[in-house]
């Protein structure tokens, strides 16, 4: 309970400070991580259900069509690691259809998010020993010391999270998730791959409007958690693509000139100005092979939808 009421405590004091910085520099950034409190969790949800966000559905399909092929590529008596607990219905594909795995080792940051997920893949594979990690995956982190290191360890990272991640860090990351495996370890991960611009832009500033609330609402977490008085009805949501960095980038743009206050300090907005609040990467599959080699892994499978929208690689 008292690491819980910790942990809170220093998340609010790391966004408190990714806020000053980030509204402070010249060009205003906020880290696409602090998208995620409670309702924009919930609203992330929606967005995945919308008929314009084609990611979800299309890995979801991709795993379960190939499940048999991707079990086999992980092996007998598997220790899987998920980076991101979701334990959400692709978690569950995959493990349905693992050959008696071992072990099922959930990595997130979010203590109370954890113990949720484990709980629930408990119930759905009572035979499966779980080991939740509290880590921040995206900072250096050693696994338990005590994990089994034999059969081979497959680290699952699904959603196309790694698109959110400037390349340096998602090399990064990747060498960190090899050395996590060891030696004849093997990753199972989700790439969202480069397509017509009309539909990138589509998904992600859909009709409903929920991107919009999704991208909104950290402004919304500004004014409770830091006591901001932005004025939600003079800020747009905008989803550009960058070709150079082959991103969609999500912003949040000044509709006037404006002054905010957050946490005691005066933030100066012109009009058109934004604040800069997600990449989300589409890859080639020959760039993201390249990526992958200069963090030690071989692509060793490729499995994607009928229009090749999506990308499910085994990496070895
Ligand atoms: C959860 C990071 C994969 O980049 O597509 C969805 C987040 N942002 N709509 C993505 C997101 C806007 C999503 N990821």
């Amino acid at each position: 309970m008292l690491e819980r009421v910790d942990f809170r405590a220093a998340q609010r004091e790391a966004f408190r400070s990714d806020v000053a910085a980030g509204l402070s520099a010249p060009r205003k950034t906020l880290p696409s991580r602090w998208l995620y409190d409670d309702r924009g969790s919930e609203l992330f949800e929606e967005i995945t259900r919308l008929p314009e966000y084609y990611p979800t559905r299309t890995e979801t399909g991709i795993l379960r069509d190939n499940a048999a092929d991707i079990a086999d590529f992980c092996g007998s008596r598997a220790v899987l690691i998920e980076y991101g607990a979701g334990a959400g219905v692709k978690t569950e594909i995959l493990l349905g259809a693992l050959d008696n795995p071992a072990l099922y080792v959930p990595v997130d940051i979010a203590g109370d998010f954890l113990v949720d997920a484990a709980n629930r893949i408990e119930q759905r594979f009572p035979y499966i020993e779980i080991r939740p990690v509290v880590a921040d995956f995206t900072a250096d982190f050693d696994l338990p010391a005590d994990l089994p290191k034999l059969p081979p360890r497959v680290a699952f990272f699904p959603g196309s999270t790694i698109g959110n991640l400037a390349k340096p860090d998602a090399v990064e990351f990747l060498a960190r998730a090899r050395a996590h495996v060891g030696p004849g370890g093997r990753m199972v991960i989700g790439v969202d791959l480069r397509k017509d611009i009309g539909t990138l832009i589509r998904a992600y500033d859909d009709a409903a409007g929920v991107t919009a609330a999704f991208n909104l609402n950290l402004l919304e977490r500004i004014n409770r958690e830091l006591g901001g008085d932005f004025d939600l009805t003079r800020f747009a949501h905008e989803a550009r693509w960058n070709a150079r960095k082959s991103a969609i980038e999500m912003h949040l743009v000044s509709l006037s000139e404006q002054d905010v206050e957050v946490d005691g300090q005066k933030i100066r907005f012109a009009e058109g100005e934004t604040i800069h609040t997600e990449d989300s990467r589409k890859y080639e599959l020959a760039e993201f092979e390249a990526l992958a080699a200069s963090a030690g892994w071989r692509l060793a499978q490729t499995w994607t939808d009928p229009d090749g929208q999506f990308a499910v690689l085994g990496l070895a």
